[in-house]
């Protein structure tokens, strides 16, 4: 008999980290990975999907161990040479990168769903994970900040996430559906993850997509979440900034308390032990561990520790 699913909400870098350890200590066939593709972008004409891309290239082996997103060993002379054309640049696309790119606009051109190209593009990278976007609609996150409203990727690579974060927007979430197979993997899923993802920017957009919040809060004994803030910082990215901004404790008991209402367990580092209180009293069960994913060793405990909160069998 096929397992049942264990099902991932993941963003980009953080999440791909960790789903890297959790494919090493359960079968990856079993993962069913939810993709955020609120910040994709049409870059020089392409269709841009880096959560996706920072998950499959990560799950492939094929990722760039210190950024985290784009290709180890990939060179930039076709940026270069956009740049001596007067072209814009300041989105790093590598050359073996825009491969990707290229082909997955293509297919959508030729009326694929962004699901079934994803699933072409990672099963092509030989990843055996399932990685689905949240959504074949087009969802895309605006961030509201006291110089206007600003696209994703222009609010964090251009602009550097600096600005002060008054607010995001999901364009298109209300009228956008659930990929193919999403909810029925929820209702199917053994155990249902969080990875430590921005919850704004990374989790936020998936959870906006209508249904699956209402079907993850049918399971909630069975989720867990990793809590992406440690010692009040992100562990990558603006998530700590962007709380502060919004006028939120940048707090792993504060991400908590975002999840409350459909995770049953949280997890947060042993130096937020203090906090396990806090997060209790949500009525969720705090699990200390290190989430610090310093090298391989700490993606695959962090991974450990997560399967034994869910009482799953490695
Ligand atoms: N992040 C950057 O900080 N600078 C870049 O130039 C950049 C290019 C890029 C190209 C392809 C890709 O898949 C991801 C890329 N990222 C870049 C990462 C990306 O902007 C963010 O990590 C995610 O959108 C947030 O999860």
């Amino acid at each position: 008999m096929k397992p049942r699913p264990i099902v991932a909400l993941a963003g980009g870098v953080g999440a791909a980290r960790f789903l890297d350890g959790l494919a090493r200590v359960l079968p990856p066939e079993q993962l069913f990975i939810i993709g955020n593709t609120g910040d994709d972008a049409e870059i020089h004409g392409l269709h841009v999907s880096p959560d996706l891309d920072t998950v499959m290239y990560t799950l492939g082996g094929l990722a760039n161990p210190d950024r985290g997103w784009g290709i180890r060993g990939d060179t930039f002379r076709c940026l270069e040479a956009l740049g001596r054309l007067g072209g814009e640049t300041w989105f790093q696309l590598g050359d073996r990168d825009l491969a990707t790119h290229l082909y997955r606009t293509e297919r959508l051109r030729q009326g694929g769903a962004l699901s079934q190209v994803t699933a072409e593009i990672a099963a092509a990278l030989g990843v055996r994970s399932l990685i689905v976007p949240m959504s074949d609609h087009p969802v895309r996150t605006w961030v509201c900040t006291a110089s206007g409203e600003l696209e994703f990727q222009t609010y964090f690579v251009k602009r550097r996430a600096r600005d002060t974060v008054a607010g995001i927007r999901f364009q298109g979430a209300d009228e956008a559906a659930p990929a193919p197979g999403v909810i029925e993997a929820i209702g199917q899923a053994e155990a249902i993850i969080v990875c430590p993802s921005n919850p704004f920017i990374s989790i936020g957009p998936i959870l906006a997509v209508p249904g699956i919040r209402d079907a993850l809060r049918q399971k909630r004994e069975r989720i867990a979440a990793i809590s992406p803030i440690v010692g009040g910082r992100a562990l990558k990215g603006p998530a700590a900034h962007m709380m502060k901004s919004m006028k939120m404790q940048s707090s792993a008991a504060a991400v908590a308390q975002l999840y409350a209402d459909f995770a049953g367990v949280f997890i947060l580092d042993e130096l937020d032990h203090k906090q396990a209180d806090q997060v209790e009293a949500l009525d969720l069960r705090a699990v200390i561990t290190n989430t610090i994913m310093s090298g391989m060793r700490e993606r695959k405990s962090l991974a450990r520790a997560v399967v034994s909160a869910l009482e799953l069998a490695a």
